[in-house]
């Protein structure tokens, strides 16, 4: 019997698909066997994320150097961890959330503790020679998710002229993961072809979907309609519309300007709470649409309600920035009966033990969870493991396109090529 004790940890400073610093960790067993992490990082972040630890030197790297970080990996997280059994996940994320000591780690960083986090349940999967996802899932772990897919950016992950920040698909019709695959990116294509027969820019956003300047919103939805029918697909049964509005920024935005809505910054749109919701009715109405995620702001949880009583029989409304992953909000909109499902990120929280608390009881409590990227990410594909193993259902991971989304779909292909569809 193996006892895979932790022998070494070290984290490095390395580079997100944005150009800024992030975190790495290297854990290495007694046995030798070796497993790694890399932790994304978020542009619209929720204000009740767990902190993501930074220099704040703003001589170097704009202020967003992981120094001190990676410091807390291979100094007090290491002395910590090292001698553990790599098999206790649940034992080693609480001795780094006491460690940490804090209700948000801000001391120790959610960049420290997730990155270790992540590295030791690779490292554990390797010991036993099986794919992480068989490891985090058992032989329960055997659904493969349906991709959403931002193929349009807007809002604070591009220079567009667009408020929304992700216009997405979804091939509800899809029979396997890899027909799914097939859909999107032929939509992708056509997409791309139509804007440039239109004399749109086809440069593309932070998560890969083209980002051009377009007459409204709408305008991008409608672009994307007629996409997925000149791909040959139609959008009643076989490809569906989802939304991340990021309405939290819109509400800064409005804040900026003495208001108390919702402010559509890069068209100069004004909206209450009310129209707000009615705007977020008639897009439900008007269009084939799966979701909407955020479409109102983290703390307005009084509009969420309201939003959730009109359209959650409907469709899907989900929660990001107003759940940031943490079971004490997820509780707080199951008692209130706001949105009807998750989003999981797993740097939100910071650690893989609370991730899964999270999806187990939005699960119990009929939450569809949709397991994500971040904005600024990295060639890691946990999230696409993690996806199959917890039987998530959904996963959004960006376009089609930008290797560190690409990894992460070509590692569900590969999943689905082992456990069949
Ligand atoms: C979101 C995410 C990922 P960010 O809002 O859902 O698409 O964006 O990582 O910038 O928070
Ligand atoms: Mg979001």
């Amino acid at each position: 019997m193996k006892r895979n004790l932790i022998k070494a940890i070290h984290a490095m400073q390395i580079f997100d698909s944005r150009a800024n610093p992030t975190v790495k960790v290297r854990v290495e067993l007694d046995d030798g066997t070796v497993g790694e992490a890399m932790v994304p990082s978020g542009a619209s972040t929720g204000k009740f994320e767990a902190v993501e630890l930074r220099d704040d030197d703003l001589e170097e790297y704009k202020g967003l150097g992981v120094s001190r970080a990676v410091d807390n990996v291979n100094k007090r997280i290491a002395k910590r961890l090292i001698g553990e059994n790599c098999y206790n996940q649940t034992k080693i994320d609480e001795a780094m959330i006491k460690l940490d000591g804090t209700a948000n780690k801000s001391k120790l960083g959610a960049n420290a503790i997730l990155g270790t986090s992540l590295a030791i349940a690779r490292a554990a999967a390797n010991s036993l020679n099986i794919p992480l996802y068989r490891y985090l899932g058992g032989i329960n772990g055997n659904n493969m998710p349906i991709p959403m897919m931002n193929i349009l950016n807007g809002g604070k992950h591009s220079d567009n002229n667009l408020s929304i920040q992700e216009f997405m698909i979804v091939p509800v019709g899809a029979d396997n993961f890899r027909d799914a695959m097939q859909m999107c990116t032929e939509i992708y294509h056509k997409l791309k072809e139509l804007l440039k027969k239109n004399g749109l820019s086809v440069s593309v956003g932070d998560e890969g979907g083209f980002a051009p300047n377009l007459e409204n919103d709408e305008k991008a939805i409608e672009v994307i309609l007629e996409a997925i029918t000149k791909a040959g697909f139609n959008t009643e049964r076989e490809v569906k519309i989802a939304l991340d509005v990021a309405s939290s920024e819109m509400k800064n935005e409005a804040e900026k300007i003495g208001k108390d809505g919702y402010y559509f910054w890069k068209t100069d749109e004004y909206k209450t709470n009310e129209e707000m919701i009615e705007y977020l009715e008639s897009l439900s109405k008007k269009y084939p649409i799966f979701s909407i995620e955020d479409g109102l702001a983290e703390e307005d949880w009084k509009e969420w309600k309201e939003l959730t009583k009109k359209i959650g029989r409907d469709i899907t409304i989900v929660g990001d920035d107003l759940f940031v992953t943490n079971t004490k909000r997820l509780q707080k909109g199951i008692k209130s009966n706001v949105a009807n499902s998750i989003l999981i990120k797993p740097n939100q929280i910071g650690s893989l033990t609370e991730t899964l608390e999270t999806i187990k009881l939005a699960k119990k409590n009929n939450y569809k969870t949709i397991i994500s990227h971040r904005s600024g990410e990295t060639e890691d594909t946990f999230i696409a493991d993690l996806s199959v193993s917890v039987n998530a259902g959904l996963i959004k991971m960006g376009a089609p396109a930008r290797s560190e989304r690409v990894a992460k779909y070509n590692r569900l292909l590969e999943i689905e090529e082992e456990i069949g569809t």
